[in-house]
């Protein structure tokens, strides 16, 4: 997307907004003048990008070749989707929700919902087999953000090992599970298995993620970086999530004045089943379960390829302090553990 002055200077705004302590709830967005006078800064900036009924488009690469996809991971510029790239993988064939119940069902994890960065979406631990053996009930349900390979680092060996490698460390190719001692970038990884229907809300993430979607189909909504005033993300001093009061099924209309969508440049695809995506540090998302799905998302923080997406979200994160980055690495496992109420 294209920077003007406006949009450096709400930038700079953040930042003092970030320090003097401003608005920390996604209800409480519009709520003094600093942030009245940032709204004035992008109405002038989006107005300038906003073309009448015309979307702007964002760049997603689609590759059907390992080398492809790694030059473009390595670049970090775009989001790219390496079709059927993990077809052969032998989680394809063996991951399933069975397969987890029985591996893993008396795992306690977060129930997480779906407005994931909210004070309020973590809401306790529930068993793993208890919330498998109740999808199909009237309450759908969505497993969220496992640590999986923390828990279970055999699983690692279910993906392509040398592939991960790859993308992750391609000048060194040494990776390590997160907390696992020795040399190698440390890897966090999420496992999701949802219902048909199920979705996460919009946000963004600090770290790169190397997702595999395994079984079923996601529609994934995506926005650049950049788009991080326009989609109307309070302050959080959250380290390395920011959410948004975007909701694509309110939202997504250019006669609804509040979201200038036409000013952010997007672009929305369905994963299949055994797609790869590559996400560069703070694309905003939004993720909608087509089918039951299941799927991992492998992440590691690089400071240049974080700098390289946003230079205002990632010393953002590093300046967090709800936790603090160094609190938030001590406990970075769990995804419900940073990020529930500090
Ligand atoms: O699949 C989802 O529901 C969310 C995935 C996501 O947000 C991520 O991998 O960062
Ligand atoms: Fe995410």
């Amino acid at each position: 997307m294209k920077m003007n002055i406006f949009y450096s200077a709400a930038c700079t705004l953040r930042f003092i907004e970030h320090m003097l302590g401003c608005s920390i709830d996604q209800d409480s967005y519009d709520h003094n003048r600093l942030s009245a006078f940032r709204d004035g800064l992008i109405e002038k900036h989006s107005s300038r990008l906003a073309y009448k009924n015309k979307q702007r488009l964002l760049d997603v690469k689609i590759v059907s070749t390992q080398p492809e996809f790694f030059e473009i991971t390595e670049s970090a510029k775009f989001p790219v989707i390496l079709r059927d790239g993990a077809k052969q993988w032998i989680c394809q064939n063996k991951w399933s929700r069975e397969f987890f119940r029985k591996k893993c069902g008396n795992v306690r994890v977060y129930d997480v919902d779906d407005q994931i960065t909210e004070q309020s979406a973590i809401k306790g631990h529930r068993e793993l087999s208890d919330i498998i053996d109740n999808f199909g009930a009237s309450e759908k349900e969505y497993i969220r953000f496992v640590p999986i390979l923390n828990r279970f680092p055999e699983l690692l060996q279910d993906l392509d090992t040398s592939f991960v490698n790859k993308v992750v460390s391609p000048k060194k190719n040494s990776v390590r599970i997160w907390g696992e001692k020795g040399s190698g970038i440390p890897l966090r990884s999420h496992l999701f298995i949802g219902e048909k229907g199920t979705k996460t809300s919009i946000h963004c993430e600090l770290t790169n993620n190397l997702f595999i979607n395994v079984q079923g189909q996601k529609q994934w909504l995506i926005f650049h970086p950049s788009s991080m005033f326009s989609l109307r993300s309070p302050v959080s001093r959250k380290p390395g999530v920011f959410g948004s009061m975007f909701d694509s099924e309110r939202d997504f209309s250019s006669s609804n004045s509040a979201f200038k969508i036409n000013a952010c440049e997007h672009s929305s695809f369905i994963l299949q089943p055994g797609d790869i995506l590559y996400l560069p540090p703070f694309y905003w998302h939004e993720v909608k379960n087509l089918s039951d799905n299941i799927s991992i998302g492998v992440r590691w923080y690089d400071f240049k390829k974080a700098m390289i997406s946003s230079k205002t979200l990632n010393i953002l994160s590093l300046l967090s302090t709800r936790p603090s980055m160094i609190k938030a690495i001590k406990n970075a496992v769990e995804y419900g553990e940073v990020h529930k109420d500090y």
